[in-house]
C-alpha cells in the first residue's frame, strides 16, 4: 500500500477517469453565470494564499493511486461550521480569516500555552503525502496533503504520564461560521484520539494540499489527517489542542452515539445503522470500490486494535 517512489502527480484522475456525473450540472451552472459576472466582479478565480507554503519534501507515505481533481477536492467539502450543502462550502468560506491564528496547547502537557500559528508550524519539515480519505457517507478521495506529524509537535510540547488521549477543537465564531448559528451539531466541534493513534506516524497535521496553502474549506489553517478512520475524525481549522486522561467525547457521538463512535477505524464490516460501509464511490469515478479494512492502511495500523473487539468499538 505504501511505496517509495512515484513520478509526481503523474496521471490526473480526469485523464483516466469516466467523466463525471456528479457535479457536472451544478458546475456548469456555476461557470456560466461566472463568465458572465466575471467582467464585472474583476473575478479572481482563487483568493491569494495569506500564507505561502514554505518548501516540502515528498514522503515515503504515498498511494499509487490517481489524485482526486483539485477542483472536486476543494469544492466538495464537508465543514458544517459553513454549510451541511458539501457544494457551497467553498463560496461560504471564502473570507474566513486565518490569519492571525493562535493554537492553545494545553492539559496534561508541560508546555501550555496559546501559541502564533507560525510557532506551532517553525520547527517542523513539510511533507507531501498522498492519503485516501474516506468519507463515512460512502464516498472517498485520493488528496496529496502536505503537513508534518502530528507526533513531532506532541514530542515537542511534552504530554505528561496522565496524558492517554488527545483532544482537538475547532474555532467557534458565528460571526464568520454561518452554521455555527443554527444547532445542527454541539458547537464547536471537537475531536479526539488515542495516545499511540495521534504518535502514530500516518498522523499528520496538515497546512496545504495540491503543494498549495489549505484552502478555507479545507480546514486551513490547520487540521488533522487520519487516513485509517472515516473522513469526520479529520478535524479543521484547530484552536486547541488538549491532553487529556479521559476519552474525549467527539461531536459526532454527541450527535449520534449509536452511528458515530470514537474509533470511527474505516471497516467494510460493520455497517452504518442507516446504510453500508462495505462499498464507496471515489469522487470522479462512475463504478463503485470495496471499501478495505482500515481504509487500507491496516497493515501499518491494525497492530493498535489487536484484541479488541471492532464491532464494539466502531
Ligand atoms: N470542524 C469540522 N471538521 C470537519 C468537518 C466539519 O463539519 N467540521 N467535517 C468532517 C468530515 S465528515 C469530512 S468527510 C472531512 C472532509 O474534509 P475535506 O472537505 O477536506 O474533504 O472533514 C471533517 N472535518
Ligand atoms: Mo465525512
Amino acid at each position: 500500500m505504501i511505496i517509495r517512489s512515484q513520478p509526481r502527480h503523474a496521471v490526473k484522475a480526469s485523464e483516466i477517469t469516466p467523466p463525471r456525473y456528479y457535479f457536472n450540472r451544478r458546475r456548469f451552472i456555476t461557470s456560466a453565470a461566472a463568465l458572465l459576472a466575471a467582467p464585472a466582479l474583476g473575478w479572481p478565480v482563487e483568493s491569494r494564499p495569506a500564507r505561502p507554503l514554505g518548501p516540502y519534501t515528498r514522503s515515503r507515505y504515498i498511494i499509487d493511486e490517481p489524485l482526486t481533481d483539485y477542483e472536486d477536492i476543494t469544492h466538495y467539502n464537508n465543514f458544517y461550521e459553513f454549510s451541511t450543502d458539501k457544494e457551497d462550502v467553498a463560496e461560504l468560506a471564502k473570507d474566513f480569516r486565518t490569519d492571525p491564528w493562535t493554537v492553545i496547547i494545553d492539559g496534561e502537557v508541560e508546555k501550555p500555552g496559546r501559541y502564533h500559528l507560525e510557532d506551532i508550524l517553525r520547527p517542523h519539515p513539510l511533507e507531501e503525502r498522498i492519503y485516501r480519505l474516506r468519507c463515512v457517507e460512502a464516498w472517498s478521495m485520493v488528496i496529496p496533503w502536505v503537513g508534518f506529524p502530528l507526533a513531532d509537535l506532541i514530542k515537542r510540547f511534552q504530554p505528561t504520564s496522565r496524558a492517554k488521549f488527545v483532544e482537538f477543537t475547532t474555532l467557534y465564531d458565528p460571526a464568520q461560521m454561518p452554521g455555527q448559528r443554527r444547532r445542527i451539531l454541539d458547537w464547536p466541534y471537537v475531536e479526539g484520539l488515542r495516545m499511540d493513534e495521534a504518535m502514530h506516524p500516518l498522523t499528520l497535521l496538515a497546512v496545504g494540499l495540491y503543494g498549495k496553502v489549505l484552502p478555507n474549506q479545507n480546514g486551513a489553517p490547520l487540521r488533522l489527517v487520519v487516513p485509517w478512520k472515516y473522513g469526520f475524525k479529520n478535524i479543521k481549522s484547530i484552536v486547541r489542542i488538549r491532553f487529556v486522561e479521559h476519552q474525549p467525547v467527539s461531536t459526532w457521538m454527541k450527535a449520534g452515539p449509536r452511528e458515530y463512535g470514537f474509533y470511527a477505524n474505516v471497516n467494510p464490516h460493520v455497517d452504518h445503522p442507516r446504510w453500508s460501509q462495505a462499498r464507496e464511490r471515489r469522487i470522479g469515478e462512475f463504478f463503485k470500490r470495496k471499501t478495505l479494512m482500515f481504509n487500507g492502511y491496516g497493515e501499518e495500523v491494525a497492530q493498535l486494535y489487536a484484541g479488541m473487539d471492532l464491532r464494539r468499538f466502531f
